[in-house]
């Protein structure tokens, strides 16, 4: 393995290679003036089917399953690999240049809201679904809404980035990283053979903030890691990341703003249901 001795001052080396070399930089803002498009719906949601996307699309679908029409939204697909996220709209919508962001009209006055959290919350909030309103219920929702938060770092920007992305494979990194999913795995593990969901007996948005990342890594779907990393050992994260697999508005939010994979199953734009495949809607 090559070694790295760090310099007195670290400078920005632009091209340090890497999937994400060319967007990747060390300030902060935007780059280009640009305007974010705006549909006709209360919510306009500027976003990609990475998992951090997809948590608040599944989120929107469930809570147009349950009847509430009134959170129709657009979902507006954000070239991150051409730098989108740094045009001045972006920027005004989220400083931190990350998909999600959501703009709320619903209101007197339009409200910013960015982090896929803080998002779900926003949402959960507004029409009362999916988040207990109080006692120890909502606790723990948030308790595993903010494990999320704080655990998929690990699995993404750490094992996901030296595991899949690197342009050299090194044991260091992958070791560290693969050590702490399967410890975070091991945590889903136990929660579910306890319970029927992550927060209890209830379907929450903690259940769709962890799915994307963790039931996907479970079910093989996320950085072919499936055998890597043993997943057929979590047989309760199996047995729940297969039954919010089997959700209808689960499988149409991982859709939304998606252009990769299968052409039958990307939905670049989302403006109504009449935009998913006919078994969809
Ligand atoms: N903590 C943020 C993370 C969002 C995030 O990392 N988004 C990625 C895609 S999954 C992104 O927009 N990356 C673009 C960039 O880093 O420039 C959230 O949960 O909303």
């Amino acid at each position: 393995m090559t070694t790295y001795t760090p310099p007195k001052v670290w400078t920005w080396d632009s091209a340090n290679g890497g999937k994400f070399a060319n967007i990747n930089r060390p300030i902060s803002g935007a780059t280009k003036n640009a305007d974010l498009p705006r549909g006709k719906h209360p919510h306009q949601l500027y976003s990609l089917a990475t998992p951090n996307g997809v948590k608040v699309t599944i989120l929107f679908e469930e809570l147009l399953a349950l009847g509430f029409s009134e959170a129709e939204y657009d979902a507006w697909f954000v070239n991150i690999q051409e730098g989108d996220q740094f045009s001045s709209g972006f920027v005004a919508a989220n400083p931190n240049s990350k998909i999600p962001a959501l703009w709320d009209y619903s209101g007197d006055a339009p409200i910013r809201v960015f982090e896929s959290a803080s998002i779900m919350i926003h949402l959960a909030e507004k029409f009362n679904a999916f988040l207990p309103t109080s006692g120890p219920s909502r606790t723990e929702t948030l308790n595993w809404l903010f494990w999320q938060m704080g655990s998929a770092p690990f699995l993404g920007g750490g094992f996901g980035h030296f595991y899949a992305y690197a342009p050299e494979k090194y044991e260091y990194p992958i070791n560290r990283y693969a050590m702490e999913v399967k410890r975070q795995l091991d945590v889903l593990d136990k929660q579910l053979a306890q319970h029927e969901f992550v927060a209890g007996d209830a379907y929450t948005i903690a259940d769709m903030a962890i799915w994307p990342w963790y039931g996907n890594l479970v079910l093989g779907k996320l950085y072919e890691a499936a055998e890597f990393l043993s997943v057929h050992e979590y047989e309760h994260v199996q047995r729940w990341a297969k039954q919010l697999n089997d959700r209808k508005a689960v499988k149409r939010g991982r859709l939304v703003n998606k252009v990769w994979g299968e052409e039958d199953f990307q939905l670049k734009e989302r403006h109504g249901a009449q935009d998913f495949p006919e078994h969809l809607r």
